[in-house]
């Protein structure tokens, strides 16, 4: 594995040499920031807080018609849970926002795809946001602040004006790489289509003409009630990650290792460890476990698809446990 080690903005001398390995310095919490006095207002956005009601309300009906569905629908519907999924995980997530691993041209298309079906953002916002949720964790410019609750830190930073402090912090960020990765500009160029037609009308129309089912089941079980699941596994790594769970790699911050999100989240869940050595490709200790993300790379590596996949050494993270841990540690 090689790396271009890039020197820590880290200001705690403790933690530097644990990301001197980094690709990305931007995703490293940067303890200088102090926020501002008082509390900016908070500004509803009618229009997300309606949509978000009514997709909850269209996966609901959803729910109500599992039944219904045929088998090869239920499948279909896994299959797109788990590509969507992927293209959060090991796209937009470890790959364009931490850099942990470098993936090929078919890779990187093919994770675009997936994440056009996940609608979460086109990948540059997304790893932006993302970013500058490691850099000022839990403070006014993390957009997801976790410290003002779990409703916030879940769903509610989608529903309001964001804090002038993510704007700001976040437009000082490094971000040259993703402005060069011409795949990640296609897809932010022609994000509204590709949604449009990977989130929606795929999901829908490839039970319809393969096999028969109807275009309300299709349109409201693969479509909707898959993407809101989706959706709210993502965010609970934000909200029950950043609230419930051990912290045995660092005591000091507030995410956690979450094995019931790491499940939903096919492996990102982790997140005491994560947040402490953000460069892992695996976001965790302990490889594939409860982690179908790392699977699904290392089948990628396996193939020649990826590559410079980058690890913890054991020696490092018992040297941090012993310094920072909460006493939890078990290693295995
Ligand atoms: C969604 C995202 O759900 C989910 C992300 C979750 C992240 C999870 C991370 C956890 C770890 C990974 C785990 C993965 C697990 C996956 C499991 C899968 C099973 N820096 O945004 P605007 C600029 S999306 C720099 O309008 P407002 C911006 O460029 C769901 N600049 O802010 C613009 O400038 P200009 C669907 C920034 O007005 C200006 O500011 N999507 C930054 O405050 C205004 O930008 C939605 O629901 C930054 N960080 O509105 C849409 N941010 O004008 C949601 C902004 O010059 N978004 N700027 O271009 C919105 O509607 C709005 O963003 C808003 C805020 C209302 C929330
Ligand atoms: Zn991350
Ligand atoms: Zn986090």
């Amino acid at each position: 594995t090689s790396f271009i080690p890039t020197p820590c903005p880290s200001i705690l001398p403790l933690i530097t040499t644990d990301c001197a390995m980094a690709e990305t310095a931007d995703d490293v919490f940067d303890d200088t920031y102090k926020e501002k006095e008082g509390k900016p207002p908070m500004m509803f956005v009618w229009r997300n807080i309606i949509l978000m009601s009514l997709l909850h309300i269209a996966a609901l009906y959803g729910l109500l018609l599992l039944p219904s569905a045929s088998p090869l629908t239920l499948a279909w519907t896994a299959v797109c849970y788990f590509i969507s999924a992927l293209g959060v995980t090991a796209g937009a997530h470890r790959l364009w926002s931490h850099r942990s691993y470098k993936a090929s041209l078919p890779l990187r298309v093919f994770l675009a795809l997936a994440n056009s079906m996940a609608f979460q953002n086109d990948i540059y916002e997304w790893a932006r946001d993302h970013r500058v949720h490691h850099k000022y964790s839990e403070t006014d410019a993390d957009p997801h602040n976790a410290k003002r609750g779990f409703f916030f830190a879940h769903i509610g930073w989608l529903l309001v004006r964001k804090h002038p402090d993510v704007i700001e912090k976040g437009r000082k960020l490094e971000l040259s790489d993703l402005k060069a990765d011409q795949v990640v500009m296609f897809q932010r160029r022609h994000y509204k289509l590709s949604v449009v037609t990977l989130c929606f009308l795929l999901p829908m129309l490839v039970p319809w003409y393969f096999w028969g089912e109807s275009l309300t089941v299709g349109y409201f079980v693969p479509g909707f009630l898959r993407y809101a699941v989706v959706l709210n596994a993502t965010w609970l790594v934000n909200s029950a990650a950043h609230i419930w769970g051990n912290r045995p790699y660092d005591k000091t911050i507030n995410p956690r290792e979450n094995p019931m999100v790491a499940f939903s989240a096919i492996g990102e869940g982790f997140h005491n460890y994560h947040h402490t050595f953000p460069f892992d490709y695996a976001t965790s200790e302990f490889g594939c476990k409860l982690n179908l993300t790392t699977a699904f790379i290392d089948l990628m590596c396996f193939m020649g698809l990826a590559t410079d996949c980058k690890r913890v050494s054991k020696e490092m993270i018992i040297a941090r446990v012993q310094r920072t841990g909460d006493g939890s540690y078990k290693s295995g």
